[in-house]
């Protein structure tokens, strides 16, 4: 059992991760039109593993007894302006998920929740990992440009890491 107080917090999470899911393939959606197929799935596979976070925290509520309450999710945003805009918000979004992840480690820490801390390592180092894969997109965007030659490699890598995030997706 855990207070009234963590699982609140915990479902405003599952919101965010849910959130997260609706991000990602509204960018999917995006680069798929731009014939991005690539990046499209890249996207796709960021959107499965975000409802596999937000089921993540679902199941630890149940199983603790807790109540699962979802909110409405908020609308993505409906446009971007090419791909290294879709990867910078990409890279604020998860910076703002680490932030609230962080948050939710101090509040289990302050109240004492040893379950619910050691639950949570997973999502901290998880987000590390988030950050750098993003980063390091941005960086051969940057240098290998977003037009042409550059991007059609880049678009290429990106097809490679989804069907690698798709094969290694763990189970809720
Ligand atoms: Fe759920 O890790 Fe990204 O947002």
């Amino acid at each position: 059992m855990i207070s009234n107080e963590m699982a609140s917090r915990i479902n405003a999470q599952i919101n965010r991760e849910l959130f997260s899911a609706y991000f990602y393939l509204g960018l999917s959606a995006q680069a798929e039109s731009s014939n991005l197929n690539g990046t499209a799935a890249w996207f796709m596979a960021k959107h499965g593993e975000e409802m596999t976070h937000a089921l993540k925290m679902y199941r630890y509520l149940l199983d603790q007894d807790a109540t699962v309450k979802l909110e409405a999710v908020s609308a993505p945003p409906a446009q971007t302006a090419g791909i290294m805009d879709m990867f910078e918000r990409t890279l604020s979004h998860e910076r703002s998920v680490t932030g609230a992840i962080n948050d939710l480690v101090d509040h289990a820490a302050h109240e004492k929740d040893h379950a619910t801390h050691i639950f949570l390592q997973w999502f901290v180092t998880e987000q590390i990992e988030e950050e750098a894969t993003v980063n390091d997109i941005l960086g051969r965007l940057r240098l290998f440009g977003d037009q042409g030659q550059g991007l059609l490699m880049i678009d290429n890598e990106l097809a490679a890491a989804a069907k690698k995030i798709s094969a290694t997706a763990p189970a809720a």
